[in-house]
């Protein structure tokens, strides 16, 4: 079974060091029994999903402590579906709440808890957010699914890609890059990241990871904007606490050419993290 690496501890910008992110959750695999949701709040997950990274990158960015639960999702625990009745991953619970969808999900976060704001309290700023969320973000999400795995899943990795899929995927991100010009960087929107750098980044970090299967180099891409923007996330102690390994999204990629269905049977949290094997309770 192949291995993930161990994340670094040492400090990125912003929430502490990646060794306080870590210590920010606990993580345990979805048993028989639904958790306490006296708990809460609670995190469940894949730790694959990059839908699940966004939830878990905006609580960890809000310096929330929580429980991760990953669930085995070719296995649901008959009680994951009274949480979600679609059965998908993420959803978090707090407060005698539910929520699902993953983009609603880090809007929820950010509403629900005290911490750095994830919208801009500039009204402006806010509003470029949402146009970008709207726009290249999402844009940038559907034409690199499509350059992974080519539209309605018709072409295989590494076969077929047509230069007007590159294309397309390298205009969106042109959109982030101007962004990241305008204002000067490192973030999407300056200084701090936003939703707009949550919601679109677990994405890019994959399409980058698939550079063998796709030919496209999202790190040398645009005289290295969207290259320096990814190392700038990275660096974050968030995104040092839920990175998964490379070499493992690329075996899943390789295998299921997608990027919401993995080897469920194969990966668990622990495996995929085991930085935080000391934090899984039993
Ligand atoms: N639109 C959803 C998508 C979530 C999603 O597709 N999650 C996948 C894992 S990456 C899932 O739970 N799949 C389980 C299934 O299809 O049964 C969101 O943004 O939260």
């Amino acid at each position: 079974m192949v291995r993930a690496q161990a994340a670094g501890r040492s400090s990125g910008g912003g929430g502490g060091t990646a060794a306080e992110a870590a210590a920010l959750f606990t993580i345990r695999e979805a048993g028989p029994h639904q958790p306490d949701a006296g708990q809460d709040p609670i995190l469940y997950v894949h730790t694959l999903c990059p839908y699940a990274e966004r939830a878990w990158l905006a609580l960890l960015e809000k310096q929330v402590p929580f429980q991760l639960v990953h669930v085995d999702l070719s296995n649901k625990p008959a009680w994951f579906r009274r949480v979600n009745p679609r059965g998908l991953v993420p959803a978090v619970q707090h407060g005698g709440q539910v929520q699902v969808e993953s983009a609603d999900i880090c809007r929820f976060v950010d509403d629900a808890f005290p911490g750095p704001r994830l919208v801009p309290d500039d009204s402006q700023l806010a509003q470029e957010m949402e146009q970008l969320i709207r726009g290249p973000c999402g844009g940038a999400v559907s034409a690199g699914l499509d350059l992974c795995a080519g539209r309605g899943r018709h072409w295989g990795i590494g076969s077929g890609q047509s230069a007007r899929q590159r294309a397309d995927f390298e205009a969106q991100l042109e959109q982030l890059a101007a962004s990241l010009r305008r204002h000067g960087g490192p973030f999407l929107l300056g200084q701090q990241p936003t939703l707009a750098d949550i919601l679109v980044y677990p994405f890019v970090k994959r399409f980058a990871v698939a550079a063998p299967l796709t030919g496209y180099n999202v790190e040398a891409a645009l005289g290295g904007a969207i290259g320096g923007w990814l190392a700038a996330m990275d660096a974050r102690p968030s995104c040092r606490a839920t990175a998964a390994d490379s070499q493992l999204l690329l075996a899943a990629l390789r295998k299921h050419r997608s990027l919401d269905f993995f080897d469920y049977d194969t990966y668990t949290a622990c495996e995929l993290h085991p930085q935080n094997a000391h934090l899984l309770q039993q």
